[in-house]
């Protein structure tokens, strides 16, 4: 990590990374410093916490959190910050990701998770959000939503 990262992206599992794709690449457009790392709420809960509190002291301002099935990733990360949390919901499983879907947008008050869709558009929503949230103090992220809004006429 480098003291100019302000996204991480953080997955479940290696298998969610083909999903993510379209999300790294929009970030890369963007111009925005990014990482990431595969870290399991269930399987490296230790590991997972210290990941985000190091990465929230060094700066990172957003977070996305891509998991699948019961997908509590997004809702744990969210527990450890106050950063604003972007949850995908990985397709897959015999519920097709309607299950981590519903466990990820269904955040108890108070701990929000701002939840995409499960499809191919939630990695890109989830890109294109991170950068409008940073936009809010970056005039060069600003600059390019605004083109790539415009290249959607
Ligand atoms: C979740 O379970 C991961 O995010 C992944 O989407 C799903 C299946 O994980 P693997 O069995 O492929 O590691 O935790």
């Amino acid at each position: 990590m480098t003291s100019n990262t302000v996204v991480s992206v953080v997955m479940g599992s290696k298998s969610d990374e083909g999903h993510l794709e379209p999300a790294f690449k929009l970030l890369d457009g963007f111009g925005i410093d990014w990482e990431t790392r595969v870290l399991s709420a269930h399987r490296q809960p230790d590991e997972l916490r210290a990941y985000i509190q190091e990465a929230d002291q060094k700066g990172v301002r957003v977070f996305i959190a891509a998991a699948g099935l019961s997908a509590a990733l997004p809702g744990v990360i969210a527990a450890h910050t106050i950063k604003p949390v972007i949850g995908i919901p990985v397709p897959g499983g015999p519920l097709k990701g309607v299950d981590a879907l519903l466990s990820i947008v269904q955040m108890p008050g108070g701990i929000p998770v701002a939840t995409v869709g499960v499809g191919s558009h939630g990695p890109k929503n989830a890109a294109v959000l991170a950068a409008e949230i940073l936009s809010l103090t970056d005039e060069g992220i600003r600059k390019k939503l605004e083109e790539y809004r415009n290249s959607m006429k």
